[in-house]
């Protein structure tokens, strides 16, 4: 596995950090796009009052040389311009204990980390653990993403998204790569039927209204993934796997399904499957793509398709009856601001997230030191698995 990506920083904190290794040398960063993405991920009817103050951009600090990466690891800041605001209480090296004390969060919001991540570190204020918990952190993983989206296009995969489902409105429409190429990006909530987008904004006017949060499906897709990518040999080199779990890490998913899995969980063999048959232009195809891409952990050259799930955030304005860890008297959990919902941006992260496992299976059948060598070795792969059995 030939990617390897980590983050760094705290929510109010001086700034993120991404550093991804393994992307291969000779791949040229298109700063703008990468700005887009960041953008993208900021956007959403519904966000809170955050990302008001925010304009999320990547700094490339290593591993590109002109515009160009270099081979070795790629670190990328992205500055929280709320940190301003925030010194006295996150000073990395040290803090005021009047203000820090004035912030503390001693109320654990249920569904959020707070409880659990204090009862693993033992922190008596669980902002300590609420401000690395923050989906503030994905907007590291989407600029890390981007340059994985980059490499993607260079080998024709695109990736999408959209907004199948929120609040409970949505949730029939076809799961195809076709119904994300109609997702119009400068939309309120990028609904994949946008006749269904005024019934979102009115739940989530509901939901601010009556101090709720709302979470949704999302669903997200890759069009020109080969076959072949992933291996079926080992159980941790499959990629429905791996895949699961990087969409199972973006903060709020609780569920991913593939193609559709569920409703095939719920029929017959007969209703399951994709029939195979010759091909139109010789090789074979598919009739159907209700596996979304995946059999036995290795792409079968359809689109990949899946759903995640996301639950409504964790942070009510209504709040959550919790316990005040300091007195242990029963209290409401805490509430500062929040996203009502971030659907469409989960929608981004999960993008991203799946841009880097597709461009680490990529990169294992190519080999990964030139971009030059991993489009001749792809293009001799899709040659050859496009062609089979001959
Ligand atoms: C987020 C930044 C956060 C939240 C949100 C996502 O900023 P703040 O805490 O300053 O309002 O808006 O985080 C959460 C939903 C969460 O549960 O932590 C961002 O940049 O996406």
């Amino acid at each position: 596995m030939p990617l390897r990506l980590s983050t760094a920083g705290e929510s109010h904190g001086p700034r993120l950090t991404a550093i991804l290794e393994g992307i291969p040398a000779g791949l040229a960063i298109d700063a703008a796009f990468v700005g887009r993405e960041l953008a993208r991920r900021q956007h959403g009817y519904g966000r809170g009052g955050r990302m008001k103050i925010e304009t999320d951009t990547a700094v490339f600090e290593g591993g590109v040389r002109g515009g160009v990466t270099l081979g070795s690891p790629i670190a990328i800041g992205i500055a929280n311009a709320d940190f301003a605001n925030w010194k006295d209480v996150m000073g990395p090296l040290a803090v005021d204990e009047k203000a820090a004390a004035g912030k503390r969060l001693t109320r654990p919001r249920p569904g959020h980390a707070d409880l659990a991540g204090g009862m693993k570190y033992g922190a008596s204020d669980l902002r300590n653990v609420l401000e690395r918990a923050s989906a503030r952190e994905s907007a590291a993983r989407v600029a890390a993403g981007a340059v994985c989206k980059l490499l993607l296009k260079e080998c024709g995969i695109e990736i999408r998204s959209g907004v199948l489902a929120l609040g409970g409105v949505g949730g029939d429409s076809p799961r195809s790569f076709a119904s994300l190429e109609r997702v119009r990006e400068d939309s309120p909530l990028r609904a994949v039927d946008a006749k269904l987008e005024a019934r979102m904004v009115a739940a989530v006017d509901a939901a601010k209204k009556d101090g709720e949060t709302l979470g949704g499906e999302i669903l997200v897709g890759a069009r020109g993934v080969p076959a072949g990518l992933g291996a079926y040999v080992a159980w941790d080199r499959k990629l429905d796997g791996r895949i699961g779990q990087a969409i199972l890490s973006v903060p709020a998913v609780k569920a991913v399904e593939f193609g559709s899995a569920i409703e095939a969980s719920r029929g017959p063999g007969s209703k399951a499957h994709d029939e195979i048959e010759p091909g139109a232009k010789g090789g074979l195809q598919r009739r159907t793509n209700r596996a979304g891409g995946l059999e036995a952990g290795v792409t079968n050259g359809e689109d990949l398709i899946l759903v995640a799930y996301m639950k409504p955030i964790s942070t009510l304005a209504r709040g959550l009856d919790s316990v005040d860890l300091e007195t242990g008297e029963t209290a409401r959990s805490a509430y500062e601001r929040s996203d009502v919902t971030a659907v469409p941006a989960c929608g981004v992260i999960c993008e991203a997230m799946l841009a880097f496992v597709l461009a680490d299976a990529l990169l294992e059948t190519t080999g990964a030191d030139r971009v030059e060598d991993v489009r001749q070795r792809l293009e001799a792969h899709r040659k050859r698995v496009e062609r089979y059995p001959r």
